[in-house]
């Protein structure tokens, strides 16, 4: 993750992480406990990563004498990064093409997320082919379509109405045909009609299959960081409906509830596989669990 990235989480987190570190380097007594553990209830981490950051700053000022101002913020940093645990976050994409589905609640980050996931892979000389899955809503296929324009990328769909599943086929297939690495398809997310969309939603996996045996390769459930712990339960019903491979969070940028991405990961035992951090393309980038861990604690890189 690049410097001037991680400062930008940093800021992200703003007024929470500055607090937190300001009480990491405080006597790790009774008070300063208590403040802490609130801290970090209130910026969404769960009871769980809660104590465990609670207890790794603890016993880190009871063990060292000479160094325990650093070592209570550091202990809690290493507590954060293992709380995220087994979650892979380096990808390496096999398959050609490789076709990702992005899912979520309108408003999460979608169509903005697909067209950064494009942009981020031009950037390492791979192309890809955008599919406009989100027929529901006219704007949808129009915002994409906008996006592709200005990234020079192509988008298949779009037309209002349409079959979504239909979409996707066509998306793979063109994608496998023109041999582009990546199918980054775009799908709905009207919560109202939750079980309609759902079946949607499985209705196109299935029909992604059909296009391309193996495929969707990733089914990544894109989640708005500034919704807190709310978005645990959505997550869920996403990932029991269609069985997510990941998760990529959006709007880091300067939300308090930033904790909240591990008490998802921890709920769902999914990776992080990016995060937003920002509406321009390259504010989207690969999740790192050791720079988010320090930059919520207000750390250094
Ligand atoms: N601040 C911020 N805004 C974002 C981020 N990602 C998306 N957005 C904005 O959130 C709004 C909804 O995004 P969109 O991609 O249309 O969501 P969709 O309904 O899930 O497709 C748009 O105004 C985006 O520009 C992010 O990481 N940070
Ligand atoms: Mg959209």
């Amino acid at each position: 993750m690049a410097g001037g990235f991680f400062e930008r989480l940093k800021a992200g987190f703003g007024r929470t992480a500055e607090v937190v570190a300001n009480l990491l380097a405080r006597p790790i007594d009774g008070q300063t406990t208590e403040q802490l553990r609130e801290r970090l209830i209130a910026a969404d981490f769960g009871l769980t990563t809660t104590n465990e950051v609670v207890a790794a700053a603890q016993a880190a000022w009871k063990n060292e004498s000479t160094i325990r101002h650093a070592g209570a913020a550091e202990a809690a940093a290493i507590a954060i990064e293992q709380a995220l645990g087994s979650a892979k976050t380096l990808h390496t994409y096999t398959a050609k093409p490789t076709v990702i589905m992005l899912l979520g609640v309108n408003g999460a980050g979608k169509t903005t997320t697909a067209a950064k996931l494009s942009w981020h892979f031009q950037q390492q000389g791979r192309t890809s082919l955008l599919g406009a899955c989100d027929t529901f809503r006219a704007a949808a296929g129009e915002q994409l379509a906008a996006w592709a324009a200005r990234l020079d990328v192509e988008v298949v769909g779009g037309a209002a109405g349409a079959d979504p599943a239909a979409v996707a086929f066509d998306t793979v297939k063109a994608a496998a045909a023109r041999g582009v690495d990546f199918a980054i398809l775009d799908t709905a997310g009207r919560l109202h009609t939750k079980t309609h969309l759902l079946e949607e939603l499985r209705k196109v996996v299935r029909v992604i299959a059909k296009a391309l045996p193996g495929a969707p390769h990733e089914k990544w459930l894109v989640i708005d960081g500034s919704l807190g712990a709310n978005s645990i339960e959505q997550a869920k019903v996403f990932h029991e409906a269609v069985g997510l491979t990941g998760l990529i969070v959006t709007k880091l940028d300067g939300t308090a509830k930033g904790g909240a991405l591990v008490a998802v990961v921890r709920e769902l035992g999914l990776p992080v596989c990016f995060i937003g951090m920002g509406e321009k393309p390259e504010d989207l980038q690969p999740f790192n669990a050791k720079a988010y861990a320090r930059s919520v604690l207000g750390l250094s890189a």
